[in-house]
C-alpha cells in the first residue's frame, strides 16, 4: 500500500524513490512483521491462557510431551496477522501473485483454524477428519492451479533441478499437479510441527530460499543469466516471503524451547500452503522437495512407518514422524530441533546450488 501512496511522491522528493525497490520493501516487510509478532506475542499468549485455549496432549506419544499439556496453541493466528498486515503495507497490491500466495496462505489458515477450534470445543485431539482437511486443501490448490493455468502467459512446463534441458510439459494436468504440491507441502509441514520450533525454523529457511528464487525469477537479466524461467511480477513475492520470515522470527521468540505457545494447525497448514504456493508461482515446484528436504524426510518416515506396520505389523522407527524416533532414542528435544535446523540449512544450500549446477 505504501508503494502506491509514497512512490509517486518521488517526483517532488527523490527519497521516495526507495519505495520502488523490492529489496527495500522486502527488508521493511520483514522488520514490520517481526515487530508485530514480537509485540503482540505476549498479549496473545496471555489471552490464550485466560481463555484456556491450550493443547491436548496424546498420551501415546513420548512421555516428555505430557508436561506440555495446556500450552497455549493457535499461535499461527499471530503469524498470519503479522504477515498479512506487513504484506498489505509493503507489497504492491496490483500484483496478482501477491494475492494468489496470500489467498492460499489465509484459506489454508482457515482450514487449520477450524480444525484447532473443533479440537478445543470438543476438548479432544480430534478436529476435522483427515479426509475433510485433504479434500479442502486439494480443492483450494486445484483452483489456484486452474487460475494460473488460465493465464496464457503461464507456463505449464516444469523446471527440473540440475537438468536445464529437461522440461516436462504437464499441459492440462498442471492444476492437478499444483494441487498436489500445495496440499502436500501443507501436510508435510503439519507433520513436522511436533517439537518446539521444529517446524518454524525450516519453514523460514525454506522461505528465505524461495525469496532468492522469486527475486531471480522476477528479474529478466538474472533469470536469463542463470537460465531459470522468467516470471514477470514474481519478484514481488520477495516482500511476501520477507513478511513471512519476520512473522516467523517473532513467533519463534515464543515458540523456542521450552515453548510458551504452539502454532496449531492454523499455523502449520497455512505455512506449508504458503511454501507450496510460492513454489508454484515461481515455477520451481520440484525444487521444493530439495529446499524443504526436512519436511520430505518427516513425511516419508510416516509413510514408511504406516506401510511397514500395515504390511508386517512391525515398526521401522521407534515412532513416526522421525523426530519422535530420535526423542525416544534419548536425544534431548533441543538437540533434535537444532540438528533438524542444520539439516534444513544444508538442504537450502543444495537448492541454491541448482542455480549454478545445471
Ligand atoms: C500434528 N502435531 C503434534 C500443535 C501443533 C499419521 C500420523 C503420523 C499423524 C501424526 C499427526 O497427527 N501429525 C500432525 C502433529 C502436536 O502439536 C499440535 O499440532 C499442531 C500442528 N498440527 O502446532 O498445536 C504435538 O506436538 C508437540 N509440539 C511441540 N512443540 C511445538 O511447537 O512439542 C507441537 C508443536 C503437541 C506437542 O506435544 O501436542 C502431535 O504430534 O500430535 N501423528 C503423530 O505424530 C503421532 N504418531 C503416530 O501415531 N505414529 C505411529 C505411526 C504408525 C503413524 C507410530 O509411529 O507408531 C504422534 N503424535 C503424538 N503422539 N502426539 C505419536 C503419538
Amino acid at each position: 500500500m505504501l508503494y502506491h501512496f509514497l512512490y509517486p511522491l518521488n517526483a517532488d522528493l527523490i527519497l521516495f524513490n526507495v519505495f520502488r525497490y523490492i529489496s527495500f520493501r522486502a527488508i521493511m516487510a520483514t522488520l514490520t512483521a517481526l515487530m508485530i509478532s514480537f509485540l503482540l506475542g505476549k498479549p496473545l499468549i496471555d489471552y490464550l491462557r485466560e481463555f484456556q485455549i491450550g493443547q491436548m496432549i496424546r498420551d501415546d506419544g513420548p512421555q516428555t510431551h505430557l508436561e506440555k499439556s495446556g500450552t497455549p496453541t493457535m499461535g499461527g493466528v499471530l503469524i498470519l496477522f503479522a504477515m498479512t498486515f506487513s504484506c498489505l503495507l509493503w507489497a504492491r497490491l496490483d500484483n496478482i501473485y501477491v494475492w494468489v500466495v496470500l489467498g492460499v496462505t489465509l484459506s489454508y489458515g482457515a482450514i487449520g483454524f477450524l480444525d484447532d477450534y473443533l479440537k478445543i470445543c470438543r476438548q479432544s485431539p480430534k478436529g476435522l477428519s483427515g479426509k475433510q482437511k485433504l479434500g479442502l486443501q486439494l480443492l483450494i490448490g486445484g483452483l489456484v492451479g486452474f487460475f494460473l493455468w488460465m493465464d496464457p502467459s503461464f507456463r505449464t512446463t516444469l523446471a527440473v533441478p540440475f537438468f536445464k534441458h529437461v522440461q516436462p510439459d504437464l499441459g492440462f494436468w498442471y492444476p492437478v499437479f499444483a494441487a498436489l504440491v500445495i496440499a502436500g507441502a501443507s501436510n508435510a509441514v503439519n507433520l513436522t510441527d511436533g517439537l518446539d520450533g521444529l517446524a518454524i525454523g525450516p519453514v523460514m529457511i525454506c522461505g528465505a530460499t524461495y525469496l532468492l528464487f522469486a527475486y531471480v525469477a522476477g528479474h529478466l537479466k538474472l533469470a536469463q543469466y542463470l537460465q531459470v524461467p522468467y516470471i514477470p511480477g514474481s519478484g514481488e513475492l520477495c516482500v511476501v516471503c520477507g513478511a513471512m520470515l519476520g512473522a516467523g522470527m517473532g513467533f519463534l521468540w515464543y515458540n523456542a524451547y521450552p515453548a510458551e505457545v504452539f502454532m496449531g494447525d492454523v499455523g502449520s497448514l497455512s505455512l506449508g500452503g504458503f511454501l507450496g504456493a510460492v513454489a508454484v508461482v515461481t515455477k520451481h515446484e520440484i525444487l521444493l522437495a530439495i529446499a524443504g528436504g526436512v519436511f520430505v524426510i518427516e513425511a516419508v518416515s510416516v509413510i514408511l512407518q504406516v506401510a511397514s506396520f500395515k504390511a508386517t505389523g512391525k515398526r521401522i522407527f521407534n515412532m513416526a514422524p522421525i523426530h519422535h524416533h530420535f526423542e525416544l532414542k534419548g536425544w534431548p528435544e533441543p538437540k533434535v530441533i537444532v540438528r533438524f535446523w542444520i539439516l534444513s540449512i544444508v538442504f537450502a544450500l543444495m537448492a541454491m546450488s541448482t542455480l549454478k549446477l545445471r
